[in-house]
């Protein structure tokens, strides 16, 4: 039927990506049709303004590629070839394959493995109907560890959970260290913030081994080797006590282990760190004095933490010992001191009623990590792991691009024995392997309700356009399989507008997200200054008790890399593969307007460590290691520093020169804490594609 609505209106949403930022939206819609996506300017977050990606996100809605149809594969698995199939001869052909799988036995059930992470944030569109679903059904259980979990763990360690200062205070700091951060690519409303401050007189300084965006308009850079920031950390430590650059009362009042704290401190002069580093000890004093200097009225100090540095061997610990920093001189006592890593714990979410994990009726599936897809795909059925996995149904992810060690995910996926289920909005890599592909839809498309890690808005998402083609939501998508595995309890027929008003219960106002499309969970401005950690001991821990009773170190230390660099004579370069401005993790590499931005897939070099491989700036290189090759453009760069590389990410493999991304290369080794990839713990070695 043609449109014959004409009028043109303004809805307001949430941007759905896994960014610290989640913007508040207005897309004008008219004729029924999306014609813009806006920053609105009454949400003071997001300020009005989007980044280049989000502002593109009616060509990534519209686009051509769009999964509009439910498809069935035809070819041989991988191939990507596949065919029109109707909603019912899909729905009922998977209900009745889980089914199959689910009948053999009490437990048989944990042959399937829902694999999911943040390609929607939403709470209703990630993980609501689907959660109960696979409850009910006794699926395996996912570790999603492929982000944050190192960190998060660290922050629960020591200040109790991810919490943190305001991200709007950090106008009034004097002093700003962005730790493993690059807001210009990632996190960009909080450069606003920093520029602020810098327009205020603040000293930004940036703590990063890539020459960043958000590096090169800092004061100063620190340009260390990729996970050695534990040893930065304790010189750092190792500096304030020396001098006494301590706040002693605070130390004394809120904190927990400070004099074993103290005595592994002292055994990291500048000098030890920063033959560890790999920079001059003299940055290290300076910027212990810097850091020093913000004690009582000089200050306050901030440090925007990032995910960047804690994907590496030691993140944990490093996270740890960053966090434990704002405690030596006393910063917590400022609303504008401190640290942020993520406040996501600030929001009063309620998972329980969202998930319904009493579903499971005493069941214990076991628990899969997400970031060893690869090796877990391949294992067979032992008594340690259980039964060999049968069925995969991957939703708000695409592991096969994503997920570390490639070439053992795609032998995974590629297991003709393997049952896959994709919901997607694109063809994705991890959609060449379904053996159905099911059209999903955008946020412009459905109903959500979200939380954040940046900023402490919850924000809600309405629908500004009807479902394109036959795209469902993930949540209709899992109660219609519900439905057709007999499951017919009141949980699962619940509609999208209400599992969001179960998101926060009463803890927000709905009203108000109703009304304005965002409202604030209720703060204080300063959490830590008087103390009040929610820890075990309620002060800040250097020292923890539960990690200890884990067998584990009770102090945070400096753990090397597992490939750390200068060990390796066959592999001497570090390669770190933070995101390209303009992709989202996989999302918007199909955009072609963004893909054209950003190009091709890209190495970044040092011109010392091109001179001495006999390499042009722009040769087609081979990034190699153990684990594979991946071919690709050469950029002699001063983003680089001597000894490490940047294969900027996470590009589809399909658009790859070699039909691979940097995950090639990259290792399924674990955090020390959290049980995390280590993405950028990685050693290669680069060559001419002859
Ligand atoms: N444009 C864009 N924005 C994004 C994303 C995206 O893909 N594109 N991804 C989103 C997601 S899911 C996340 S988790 C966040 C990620 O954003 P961030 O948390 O900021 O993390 P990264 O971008 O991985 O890395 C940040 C910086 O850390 C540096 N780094 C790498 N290794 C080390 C190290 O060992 N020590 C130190 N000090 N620095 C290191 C990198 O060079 C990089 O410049 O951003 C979100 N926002
Ligand atoms: N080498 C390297 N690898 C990395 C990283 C890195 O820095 N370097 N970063 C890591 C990090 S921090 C993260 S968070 C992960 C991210 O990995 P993922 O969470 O897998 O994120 P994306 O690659 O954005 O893929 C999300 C997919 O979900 C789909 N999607 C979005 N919304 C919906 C929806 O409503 N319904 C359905 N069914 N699908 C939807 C999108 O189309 C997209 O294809 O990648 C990790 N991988
Ligand atoms: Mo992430």
């Amino acid at each position: 039927m043609p449109h014959t609505d004409t009028s043109t209106h303004q809805v307001r949403g949430a941007c759905p990506h896994d960014c610290p930022d989640t913007c508040s939206l207005l897309t004008t819609v008219s004729g029924g049709v999306a014609i813009k996506v806006q920053g609105n300017p009454a949400h003071p977050a997001t300020a009005g303004t989007l980044c280049t990606k989000v502002s593109r996100y009616t060509e990534r809605t519209y686009h051509p590629d769009r999964l509009l149809q439910p498809m069935k594969r035809v070819g041989p698995k991988g191939s990507g070839q596949f065919e029109p199939v109707a909603w019912d001869t899909a729905l009922s052909d998977i209900a009745g394959r889980l089914q199959a799988i689910a009948a053999r036995s009490p437990d048989a059930a944990q042959a399937i493995l829902p694999y999911s992470y943040a390609g929607t944030m939403g709470l209703v569109q990630g993980d609501s109907m689907s959660a109960r679903f696979f409850h009910q059904l006794g699926a395996s259980l996912l570790d999603r560890t492929i982000c944050a979990s190192a960190g998060a763990e660290a922050l629960t360690h020591t200040l109790g959970g991810k919490l943190g200062m305001r991200m709007e205070f950090f106008t009034e700091s004097k002093l700003i260290l962005i730790w493993g951060s690059n807001p210009i690519a990632s996190n960009l409303h909080f450069w606003r913030h920093a520029q602020e401050a810098k327009r205020r007189g603040a000293r930004l300084i940036c703590i990063d081994p890539r020459r960043s965006e958000t590096a090169e308009k800092c004061h100063e850079h620190i340009a260390l080797l990729p996970g050695t920031d534990s040893a930065l950390a304790l010189a750092l430590m190792h500096e304030l006590i020396r001098n006494d650059w301590l706040d002693r009362d605070y130390l004394a009042q809120h904190t927990l282990g400070w004099d074993l704290m103290r005595e592994r401190a002292l055994q990291w002069p500048p000098e030890r760190a920063a033959a560890v580093c790999g920079i001059p000890p003299e940055q290290i004093t300076a910027l212990a004095q810097a850091y020093g200097a913000c004690r009582g009225d000089a200050g306050p100090a901030a440090i925007r933490l990032n995910y960047g540095m804690q994907r590496v061997r030691g993140g944990g610990n490093a996270v740890r010992l960053i966090a434990a920093l704002p405690a030596l001189i006393g910063a917590w006592r400022h609303r504008a001191g401190g640290m942020l890593l993520s406040s996501s714990s600030s929001f009063p979410v309620n998972r329980a009623a969202l998930q319904r994990p009493e579903l499971l009726a005493g069941r214990r599936p076991r628990t899969i990590n997400m970031s060893t897809i690869g090796d877990d795909l391949l294992r067979p059925a032992s008594t340690e792991f259980g039964p060999a996995i049968e069925a995969l149904v991957v939703y708000n992810s695409n592991p096969v691009a994503v997920a570390p060690d490639s070439g053992r995910v795609v032998q995974g996926f590629a297991r003709e024995d393997l049952f896959t289920v994709v919901l997607e909005h694109f063809q994705t890599d991890t959609a060449d392997y379904a053996d159905y592909l099911l059209p999903a839809t955008t946020q412009l498309e459905h109903w959500d309700v979200h939380a954040g890690y940046g900023h402490t808005d919850a924000l809600l998402n309405r629908p500004a356009i009807a479902p394109l083609g036959q795209a469902r939501t993930n949540t209709q998508i899992f109660r219609e399989l519900a439905q057709r595995m007999g499951y017919i309890g009141p949980e699962f027929t619940e509609d999208d507008q209400a599992l969001c008003r179960l998101a926060y219960g009463d803890a927000v106002d709905f009203a108000a997200l109703l009304a304005q499309g965002f409202a604030p969970v209720t703060l204080v401005e300063a959490p830590f200054a008087q103390g009040q950690f929610p820890t075990p001991s309620g002060k800040c821990e250097f020292f923890s008790a539960r990690l200890a009773a884990q067998g584990l170190d009770g102090l945070p230390d400096y753990l090397p890399n597992y490939e750390t660099p200068g060990t390796s004579a066959a592999y001497p370069l570090a390669m770190i593969s933070p995101p390209a401005r303009n992709f989202l993790n996989s999302s918007f590499v199909n955009v072609q307007s963004l893909r054209d931005i950003e190009g091709e897939p890209l190495l970044e070099m040092h011109a010392a460590d091109a001179a001495a491989r006999g390499l042009a700036d722009g040769a087609t290189v081979r990034v190699f290691n153990p684990r594979g090759a991946h071919h690709c453009r050469l950029v002699v760069s001063a983003r680089a520093r001597p000894g490490v590389v940047h294969g900027l990410g996470v590009w589809w493999r399909k658009f790859g020169l070699d039909g691979t991304n940097v995950n090639q290369l990259t290792s399924q080794h674990l955090t020390d804490l959290g049980r995390a990839p280590t993405f950028y713990d990685c050693l290669v070695e680069v060559a001419a594609l002859s």
